[in-house]
């Protein structure tokens, strides 16, 4: 089983509007609910591949339970076990507007939660115990309040003790600190790389972010597709086209791919093509953790593949 860890579960509200214009009032043409937080969403991408996955994280509340409850509904994509650990505070809301004149996304997202020091005690045995019994982790998203900044530093060093390989999808001193755990791969975007190494030249910082501990940098370069730095070579993997949408979650189809590639034994430029036009399909589904699979299945074999040069 693919486990994928949502400390800052979601409930995640997608507002569609013809256009997008500050300081004025919208008529919302559309609303989708759906059970979000970024590992959540790679579950539901890895279920929809036909991937066994369970979620665990944090969920609270009235907005907790709805989430568990529309979790428990998304069976058309494949089931997704639900570990999620009761917490006493609410589940956040995130809100993505998308502006459907303009082809993407603006989005309000909520701190969530206040975690206790027991909450996050009896998250850890949850955690512990599930390691058992997983081919693979992703560790999703941002932190909720009152868990510790080095959170991520103390996961990853538990599944490399546990032997799973560890993947690590978050931002800022989270992911600073997880990377000095040496997970087995980061999926940061342009935007976070270039946040903790102060360069915006993707390839500089994904060579330093390599340095800083993890084993493979997987970079999401939005138009410019990835940008992958492994132990076994490096390269770039861009879809033959580019579809605008709505880009939420388009990230986290790609961790959702990188994890099925790894489970499934894949090189790693057969996981990156798959990776690269996953996402450019999620960007063409209504929501977060979805994916158009005729645009995926069109995209994928014109994928490109192509070896990067890097420092030695
Ligand atoms: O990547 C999209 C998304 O997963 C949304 O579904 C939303 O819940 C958000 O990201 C959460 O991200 P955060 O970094 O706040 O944990």
């Amino acid at each position: 089983m693919i486990l994928t860890v949502t400390l800052n579960a979601a409930l995640d509200i997608t507002y569609r509007v013809p256009r997008l214009e500050p300081r004025s009032s919208h008529r919302v043409r559309e609303v989708v609910e759906r059970p979000g937080g970024k590992g959540l969403n790679v579950s539901r991408v890895l279920a929809a591949l036909g991937h066994e996955t369970l979620v665990t994280g944090f969920a609270g509340g009235p907005s907790g339970e709805r989430l568990r409850t529309l979790l428990a509904e998304v069976t058309e994509e494949g089931p997704v076990g639900d570990a999620l650990v009761p917490v006493a505070g609410n589940t956040r809301r995130t809100v993505g507007v998308v502006d459907e004149a303009a082809g993407d996304a603006t989005r309000f997202n909520e701190p969530g939660p206040q975690i206790t020091p027991a909450e996050w005690d009896r998250f850890l045995e949850t955690y512990d115990g599930l390691l058992h019994d997983a081919t693979a982790v992703a560790l999703c998203g941002s932190l909720p309040p009152g868990v510790p900044v080095g959170a991520y530093g103390t996961l990853v060093r538990a599944a490399r003790a546990a032997g799973v390989p560890v993947l690590l999808d978050t931002s800022g001193e989270p992911l600073v600190r997880g990377l000095a755990a040496r997970p087995d791969a980061v999926k940061p975007n342009a935007g976070e790389l270039a946040a903790i190494t102060g360069t915006t030249e993707p390839l500089r910082a994904a060579e330093q972010v390599r340095r800083r501990g993890a084993h493979a940098v997987v970079a999401s370069l939005g138009a410019d597709g990835l940008l992958a730095l492994t132990p076994d070579g490096s390269w770039r993997a861009e879809p033959p086209r580019r579809l605008a949408g709505n880009p939420t979650g388009a990230g986290d189809s790609v961790v959702a791919a990188l994890l099925a590639g790894l489970v499934e034994g894949l090189p790693w430029p057969d996981r990156l093509a798959r990776a690269a036009a996953l996402s450019a399909a999620t960007v063409r589904a209504p929501a977060a953790g979805e994916f158009d699979r005729a645009v995926y299945e069109e995209l994928l074999p014109g994928t490109k593949v192509t070896a990067q040069l890097v420092a030695a």
